[in-house]
């Protein structure tokens, strides 16, 4: 017996040591991975399967006990920690996987396997799952779905919510919401899988999932291209997309990041003087794909430099210098981290705007931009500001506002953005938003202060 009457009903379910509250093991469960947002939960839940996700849920619905699910622990926007004094429910046993069906190439996973380990499963079966990204090892499929993460393969596959065809979720009172039958064609009512898609562990627990394959392509190459600015940026870009089949990712990198991240890797920039932009292509085939990039490229006077790799450990090197961002900035600081999107006819004139709008409100901070091009998803990273101070958030997603752009592109809203999410939805738009979270989650335990105030 403990004096909270909770955790023993927690311990009851998921068996003591699966209940966590040492704060030496609670630890790595309660700051994200940018540091910048931390709490300190009530406990640590480690459930093994499904039904004792129902039995956690039914015991902190019983005692009207906040739950924060928790996949990887990757997130960005503070909406995978708590705030303090949640339970903090974490997926990451549910790692089962279960064989390919080729036939159909769908495949059905438990919630906390990883990103990495479910694209390594579909390749077994020469199939590919097409959402793909840094966080890759650690991230969870609970996770990207929770989230509907983009990552740097949307341009071809689409994001998660593309993938989902099935989720199994338990509701905030412990009942268990299946739907795995993996019918592509199903129409009864509501679509609450594809509700459940970018939810932001605010409505319900996904538990497991079943997932669209793509065929595996088996031939890659990757051209890092030097450009003189953005606009040139875009025009490549429409080239690449009128004429490259197999295009999977037009990544964007400015200067100034790259001369960092070689930094921080101690090696030397892959272009000398570095270009004021690099573009990062992946096309991918059945076939050799070199040759249709090449002649494109070819054709393609915006060029200043081409570096290009065909073979898996160049190709790997290319990457770093895109994928290297994010724990290159986290050395430097405590980033603030805006991701957003624009419209690509917008996207040059945001870019020349921002650095005034950062240095106005934050003088002195470093900002590094880079991001998925092919979607108009730009990371804003602005380090120098407390990370409680919230004033150069507010100028830089104002400035994403005015040019039409959206708030939040692949990493949710979390707490970081709840008092911007006006900016992207209307009064109507939020109303029908907060009626479905009544509808989920009557009591409000799930995940609060996460989308909504
Ligand atoms: C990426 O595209 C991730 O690498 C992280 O979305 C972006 O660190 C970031 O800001
Ligand atoms: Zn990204």
């Amino acid at each position: 017996m403990s004096a909270d009457p909770l955790l023993d009903r927690l311990v009851a379910a998921v068996g003591a040591s699966q209940v966590l509250t040492d704060p030496d093991l609670t630890a790595p469960y309660e700051t994200d991975w940018t540091r910048r947002y931390h709490g300190t939960p009530r406990a640590v839940v480690r459930p093994g399967d499904t039904e004792e996700v129902s039995a956690v849920m039914a015991a902190c619905a019983a005692a009207g006990a906040p739950v924060v699910p928790q996949g990887g622990n990757t997130g960005l926007v503070g909406g995978s920690v708590p705030r303090g004094g949640e339970v903090v429910l974490s997926l990451t046993r549910l790692d089962e996987l279960e064989p390919v069906d080729t036939v159909s190439a769908q495949v059905t996973a438990g919630a906390g396997v990883s990103v990495a380990r479910l694209q390594s499963h579909a390749q077994a079966a020469d199939l590919l799952y097409g959402v793909d990204f840094a966080a890759r090892d650690t991230a969870t499929l609970g996770g990207t779905i929770a989230t509907n993460a983009g990552g740097i393969r949307m341009i071809r596959y689409g994001g998660t919510r593309q993938q989902v065809v099935g989720v199994e979720a338990v509701l905030a009172d412990g009942r268990v919401l299946r739907r795995l039958s993996g019918l592509v064609k199903d129409n009864v009512g509501y679509d609450l899988p594809g509700l459940l898609v970018g939810s932001e562990g605010t409505l319900a627990v996904v538990t497991r999932a079943r997932v669209r394959l793509h065929p595996r392509q088996s031939h890659r190459v990757v051209a890092l291209l030097g450009l003189e600015d953005l606009p040139a940026a875009l025009a490549v870009l429409a080239r690449l997309r009128g004429a490259v089949g197999g295009l999977e990712a037009v990544e964007v990198v400015l200067a100034d990041g790259v001369a960092l991240v070689a930094d921080h890797l101690g090696v030397a920039p892959p272009f000398s003087p570095i270009p004021p932009v690099v573009l990062l292509v992946e096309s991918a085939g059945r076939r050799d794909p070199t040759d249709e990039l090449a002649a494109v490229l070819a054709e393609a006077p915006e060029l200043r430099e081409v570096a290009v790799a065909t073979d898996r450990a160049g190709r790997e090197a290319l990457w770093r210098w895109r994928e290297a961002h994010t724990e290159t900035i986290n050395v430097l600081g405590v980033p603030h981290k805006l991701d957003v999107t624009l419209p690509l006819s917008a996207l040059p004139d945001f870019a020349a705007a921002l650095p005034a709008i950062v240095e106005r409100v934050a003088p002195g901070a470093r900002t590094i931009v880079f991001g998925h091009l092919g979607d108009g998803n730009l990371h804003v990273n602005v380090v120098g500001p407390d990370p409680d101070d919230g004033r150069v958030d507010d100028a830089v997603l104002q400035l994403v506002a005015a040019h039409e752009g959206s708030i939040s592109a692949e990493h949710g809203i979390g707490t970081a953005k709840v008092a911007h999410v006006p900016l992207g939805r209307d009064d109507a738009d939020r109303a029908v938003m907060r009626a479905v979270k009544q509808a989920f989650d009557p009591a409000g335990i799930m995940n609060p202060g996460v989308l909504f105030a």
